[in-house]
């Protein structure tokens, strides 16, 4: 434990002084640079004459390295973590350097690196270098490729970058429990040149999910499909940071799957770009427009943008996966009449509570009893009330006036006037009168305009 540190403060963008880098360079292994807090950091400059754009890792970080004799070596710690999904809950994971996921491995095309892969879990591990063209016996699949890591052991995997591109590494060994309890992370490869493929701002971060039964900590590891939290790189809204981008900027947004199954990421307000897929950069002229893309398990996108003023809502489009824990289980109330029947049930139990007879919108503002250590089905609080939203939501927030480098979330959006749609209180215009039910159709082409009824207070 002696060579392991915390080198950044618990809340807040923190770079890590490449003085740091170097006084580990003495030790045998690379320092194990170790991070738990769940806020965004921003990633280390590149400190040795290699230059790329870093990317920022959503609700994460990006591991520190040192160059011994022209090689670039990490240090992954794969062990027990503590991560909380969103305030208010935690969740014990397992993952690698104090997080899960684990922190983004950033390099570059044609670096020949080399990763120690320490093994403190109760079980044995590997890693996979997922979408990463190496050599074979490089690959991480225990078993087939190497024997597994045991307990306690370290392993060093050594290879060149020969593309460009957004991966992942993840375990290939008892994959179903290791990556159910969380581990995984981001492995960017930058192109050599920095020019290519080069925008103002570029995030990245990993769909997955856990199902973690309301009131405990420890995800069920057996599940298949029935998760019950949704999350972007083991947080959910309103616990994922926003997407901060200044008016103009071109935005690259990283997505990688390790969920059991496919997820539309949808935006709102800017159209974008698919640039990016697991086979690599996709060329200009192919690149594709679209509001929705979907990402299939075990898939890469990367998807870009010009920004555009606003807070503009992201998130899976399966409205199953912008929802919570409590979300599931729920009978539909929706027009069940059960004020009788509830009267009489909250005489003998006084936290009863009617749910969802009127559609289940009430539930994102009402305090009802919840478990410890459990988020209600979907929270979220916005200038204009609650989103009602949970699990994989978070904004877009566009503004004309950050500085290149700002990533601090800028608050919400001040609508410029008369760009803001508001409850209409004039007269209501006259509405033609409703044909008699008795009364056939006089001509089967005529368009016929149905009042609405049974809204007398409207
Ligand atoms: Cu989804």
């Amino acid at each position: 434990m002696s060579n392991r540190r915390t080198f950044f403060k618990a809340a807040g963008a923190t770079f890590l002084g490449a003085a740091a880098v170097s006084r580990a360079g003495a030790a045998l292994l690379p320092e194990a640079v170790v991070q738990t807090s769940a806020a965004t950091q921003l990633p280390p400059p590149p400190p040795n004459g290699r230059p790329y754009q870093p990317i920022v890792t959503l609700n994460g970080w990006s591991l520190p390295w040192r160059v011994k004799d022209g090689v670039k070596e990490f240090h992954l710690v794969a062990e027990p973590v503590v991560r909380e999904i969103a305030p208010g809950m935690t969740a014990n994971l397992w993952g690698y350097n104090g997080s899960s996921p684990g922190p983004t491995i950033e390099a570059v095309e044609g670096d020949r690196i080399r990763i120690f892969v320490t093994n403190k879990l109760p079980e044995v591990t590997s890693v996979h270098w997922h979408g990463i063209l190496l050599p074979s016996g490089m690959d991480g699949v225990s078993g087939l490729t190497q024997p597994p890591i045991q307990v306690g052991k370290t392993f060093v995997y050594e290879f060149v970058l020969q593309r460009a591109g957004t991966f992942m590494y993840h375990p290939h060994a008892d994959e179903m429990v290791q990556m159910a309890m969380g581990m995984m992370g981001l492995f960017i490869v930058h192109p050599k040149d920095p020019r290519q493929f080069k925008v103002d701002r570029d995030f990245g971060f990993i769909l997955n999910a856990y199902d973690i039964a309301p009131g405990s900590a420890t995800p069920q590891v057996n599940t298949m499909l029935d998760f019950n939290l949704w999350t972007w790189n083991s947080r959910a809204f309103p616990g994922i940071d926003p997407f901060v981008a200044r008016t103009g900027d071109r935005v690259r947004i990283r997505v990688g799957n390790l969920t059991m199954t496919n997820h539309p990421i949808h935006m709102h307000g800017p159209h974008f770009e698919v640039t990016g897929t697991d086979g690599g950069w996709v060329p200009k002229s192919a690149r594709w427009p679209e509001v929705t893309t979907d990402i299939g398990v075990g898939q890469m996108r990367a998807i870009e943008f010009d920004a555009v003023a606003g807070d503009w809502a992201i998130h899976c489009h399966k409205s199953h996966h912008t929802m919570n824990a409590m979300g599931h289980g729920v009978p539909t109330m929706i027009g069940v009449d059960h004020r009788d029947i509830a009267r009489k049930i909250s005489n003998l139990v006084p936290d009863y509570m009617v749910m969802g007879e009127r559609g289940m919108h009430d539930m994102a503002e009402m305090e009802m009893p919840i478990p410890d250590n459990t988020l209600p089905m979907m929270t979220g609080t916005g200038p204009f009330g609650p989103v009602g939203m949970g699990g994989m939501f978070s904004v877009v927030k566009v503004r004309d006036d950050l500085a290149r480098g700002d990533y601090k979330d800028p608050g919400w959006y001040r609508h410029p006037a008369g760009t803001l749609a508001t409850e209409y209180t004039s007269e209501a215009p006259a509405l033609p009168a409703a044909p008699r039910a008795s009364a056939p159709p006089s001509d089967a082409g005529t368009l016929q305009v149905r009042k609405p009824s049974g809204h007398a207070n409207h």
